[in-house]
């Protein structure tokens, strides 16, 4: 069993396409464990994205982060990083298959829809990141 973060990003939730990323999220058989719309501010999406600190597309990034709400999900099962991560698709969205969700809903390299973490460590950091311990509250009995 496994766990990683999945974000709805602000160009997915603006174009009505939550209902839809949810629906496969279902279909795909991963288990949503915790979910929450939020709106980062400058600082939190600096903190949440700093691995790419410095590179010529992070400020592009921080605009577009805080430039709306976003929705932030726990999704739970067997390799659940990279099935989440398959069904993205690549993070530039012309390179994704048409069926993959940055291939239906990206628009372009910056503006790709969703967001999944890339290792346990990378989903570990993210998810006390973005939800603190909230996330467990739905796994108590
Ligand atoms: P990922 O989201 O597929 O893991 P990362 O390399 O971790 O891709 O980049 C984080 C996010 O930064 C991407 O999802 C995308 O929104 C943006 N991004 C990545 N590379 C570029 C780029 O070369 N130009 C502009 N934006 C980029
Ligand atoms: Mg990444």
């Amino acid at each position: 069993m496994e766990r990683t973060i999945a974000i709805i990003k602000p160009d997915a939730v603006k174009g009505a396409h939550i209902g839809e990323i949810i629906a496969a999220i279902e279909a795909e058989g991963l288990a949503i464990e915790a979910m929450e719309f939020m709106r980062l501010s400058a600082a939190q999406a600096r903190g949440f994205y700093s691995v790419h600190e410095g590179k010529h597309f992070f400020d592009r990034l921080i605009e577009y982060m805080t430039s709306g709400p976003i929705v932030a999900l726990v999704l739970a099962g067997e390799e659940a990083i990279p099935r989440w991560r398959t069904l993205m698709g690549p993070t530039n969205p012309e390179q994704a298959a048409p069926e993959t969700l940055r291939g239906r809903f990206g628009q372009s390299l910056t503006f790709n829809a969703v967001h999944g973490s890339d290792a346990p460590e990378t989903a570990a950091y993210e998810m006390s990141y973005l939800f603190g311990g909230r996330h467990l509250n739905g796994l108590r009995a």
